[in-house]
């Protein structure tokens, strides 16, 4: 008798299936039709600090391929498509004039989708500073949140009548700790009270602009915001302090004045030798706190810490301890251990369990707000045999696994409305450069042909027919 197969699971009816990617590691056209830099032109082009020298200057060309690249969006049936607005290609001097040829390119964008059944989900701040405006002092200067509020009112005015769902920031964290705490991404600044500073203002300027989208926006669009959140566990009990801190640091830091309209007493008492925070005035918490319809999150790897005895070398496993600057502020006694494998080639460790946790806290924490995967995926290296194929089982692998444990969170009460894989295509991995694949669809470096990989030909039947494979 042959053996009936193992049944598929189905996510709910209406689930947003989508891929995803961001302007500066796509577009290319870095200097067309009235684009202004930003600060990752200036970063990318300072040498050392992106992996052998790459940056966006044509990164996918995905300016100037975008019809081919709606085409391969619909092949691939996905219901959304999550990219980002270059802040500095339609305000190119951050604040001022509107540049109509980058606007124009956005418009065509989501024209091109709507036509193809595809549902916009437009990000404006996906880490593309406009230079000008870091020249006045970057996030860590109040006046860069209030500028991101005029540029979000001014996209909602353009696209709000068919944009269904906007995400004010990508990942702020990365952009405070990162690009001003240990400085690996734009604009490279090592200063910990300046992430602090910019912590705030991106909270701030969140809420602002979530405020303009609302205002200027069809009654039925969605606001959101994307967090990388960090699923910290800690080995035993006694490292309970430990993911507290990380904690605070890393998500509360922006899921308390986001979500409730305040900072967390713990994350200021932590980082009171840092700042006494008095860059928040009157008001800004709760003006963070816009009210969302969702909130995205994007989930990678989870994390894992314990307190630092003091004695022999402190572990720092998450790869983000080494250069002159730590994103970790004021966590000097925790340590990042070294989880088993396996690993992606960032170095990542695969745990989707961390997902199903995740998804359950938050749910549990903020229960009636809808949660978004805005991304989830993995850098392997694979690229086309002699025959063309893209053999890339092991993303097919983590893509299936952290499927399950979305549909785990789901079982277990999570209202989780999407997913969209990072990413579409392989493209420029910030300070790793193009060396770095997330894509599902290989991209050639040479001739930027575009070769469906393995796991997109999966990602097609899992999104066609809404269930995972067993
Ligand atoms: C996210 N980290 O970035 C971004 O939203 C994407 O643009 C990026 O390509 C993707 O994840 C893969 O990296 C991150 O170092 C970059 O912890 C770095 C870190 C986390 C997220």
């Amino acid at each position: 008798m042959p053996a009936t197969p193992p049944p598929r699971r189905n996510f709910p009816a209406g689930f947003l299936w989508g891929t995803a990617t961001a302007a500066y590691q796509v577009e290319g056209a870095a200097a067309e039709d009235g684009r202004g830099p930003s600060i990752w032109d200036t970063f990318s082009h300072t040498p050392g600090r992106v992996d052998a020298g790459d940056t966006g200057d044509v990164a996918c060309d995905h300016y100037h391929r975008v019809e081919e690249d709606l085409d391969l969006l619909a092949d691939l049936g996905v219901g959304a498509y999550r990219f980002s607005v270059s802040w500095p290609r339609v305000i190119p001097g951050g604040r001022g004039p509107v540049n109509p040829r980058g606007m124009d390119f956005y418009s065509r964008l989501v024209d091109g989708l709507i036509a193809r059944n595809i549902e916009p989900v437009a990000t404006l701040y996906h880490w593309d500073l406009p230079q000008e405006l870091e020249d006045a002092g970057g996030w860590p200067h109040r006046d860069t949140a209030l500028r991101f509020a005029d540029y979000a009112r001014t996209m909602g005015q353009a696209l709000g009548d068919r944009v269904r769902t906007w995400i004010t920031l990508n990942e702020p964290w990365c952009t405070a700790y990162l690009g001003y705490g240990s400085g690996v991404h734009a604009p490279g600044r090592t200063d910990p009270a300046a992430a602090l500073a910019a912590v705030h203002h991106l909270d701030l300027g969140h809420g602002l602009a979530a405020q303009a989208l609302r205002e200027t926006s069809a009654p039925s669009a969605q606001v959101s915001v994307t967090l990388n959140l960090h699923h910290a566990r800690g080995e035993s009990e006694r490292d309970a302090e430990a993911v507290r801190r990380i904690d605070a640091l890393a998500n509360r830091a922006f899921l308390g004045p986001m979500l409730e309209g305040a900072y967390p007493r713990d994350l200021i008492e932590d980082t009171a030798a840092v700042t006494d925070w008095s860059f928040v005035r009157d008001g800004d918490e709760k003006a963070a706190c816009a009210p969302l319809d969702l909130l995205g999150v994007n989930y990678y790897n989870p994390v894992l810490v314990r307190v630092w005895d003091g004695s022999g070398p402190r572990a720092t496993a998450d790869g983000h301890a080494d250069g002159a600057g730590t994103p970790w502020i004021a966590c000097d006694d925790v340590e990042f251990v070294q989880q088993p494998g396996p690993y992606t080639e960032m170095g990542w460790n695969i745990d989707e369990t961390g997902l199903t946790e995740l998804l359950l806290r938050l749910h549990r924490d903020h229960p009636g707000l809808p949660l978004m995967i805005t991304e989830n995926g993995a850098a392997f290296a694979d690229v086309p045999d002699a025959g063309g194929r893209v053999r890339d089982e092991r993303r097919v692998d983590y893509l299936h696994r952290h499927l399950g444990a979305v549909l785990d969170a789901i079982d277990g009460g999570a209202d989780v409305r999407g997913y969209f894989v990072w990413s579409l295509m392989d493209n420029f991995e910030w300070a790793r450069g193009y060396a770095k694949r997330f894509g599902i669809v290989h991209v050639d470096r040479d001739t930027l042909e575009r070769t469906w990989k393995d796991s997109a030909h999966w990602y097609r039947d899992v999104v066609t027919s809404g269930s995972l494979p067993a």
